[in-house]
């Protein structure tokens, strides 16, 4: 297992489509276990290939909570097929926009079909932390981060600071 670097905002891969996976085999499997490891030392609760520079349709998830044994999750080719018409409101945080957070309003309930590590598709049903997480890494995979969902005026605040974070980065 290798620990990866995460991509911070703003970055062209994190705005970019990522494509779908035609096959699960042994690359794609180390891949997961790579972003495994890269999200738990983050820490985070969740990784979206994309994160990492790698544009393909993968993420992980472990929303297990502290002192629960881990939980982690290996998606391949996500799609939502249902959400609630209800909502829900978690203050959302991305490893790609450090120090951030703000509240996001997404359904409260997804259904979401996948492949596993193996290739054999699967459904879950998932309300929660993990209906967020799952919307939240499947906004990765279409180039969107959770800034997209506020207002302009708050995107544009938390961008202008991550840009210039970076820019003090470079001249350092
Ligand atoms: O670690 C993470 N925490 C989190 C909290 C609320 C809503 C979404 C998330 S995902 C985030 C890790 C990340 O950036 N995944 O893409
Ligand atoms: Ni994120």
């Amino acid at each position: 297992m290798a620990k990866l670097p995460i991509l911070i905002a703003p970055d062209p891969r994190l705005k970019t489509r990522a494509s779908p996976v035609a096959k699960v085999d042994d690359r794609i499997r180390r891949l997961l276990d790579d972003m495994l490891e890269t999200m738990y030392d983050a820490p985070g609760i969740g990784l979206a290939a994309p994160q990492i520079g790698v544009l393909e349709r993968l993420i992980v998830i472990d929303v297990a909570e502290k002192g629960e044994p881990p939980a982690p999750m290996r998606i391949v080719n996500p799609e939502i097929t249902w959400r609630s018409e209800e909502l829900s409101t978690y203050n959302e945080g991305c490893l790609s926009l450090p120090e951030h957070y703000a509240d996001v309003t997404r359904p409260a309930r997804v259904k979401v079909r996948y492949q596993d590590e193996t290739g054999e598709t699967r459904e879950v049903e998932a309300g929660s932390l993990l209906a967020t997480c799952l919307q939240h890494e499947i906004d990765h995979l279409d180039g969107v981060l959770f800034v997209d969902h506020l207002s302009m005026l708050k995107r544009n605040m938390i961008m202008r600071k991550l840009q210039k974070a970076k820019r003090g980065q470079a001249s350092a």
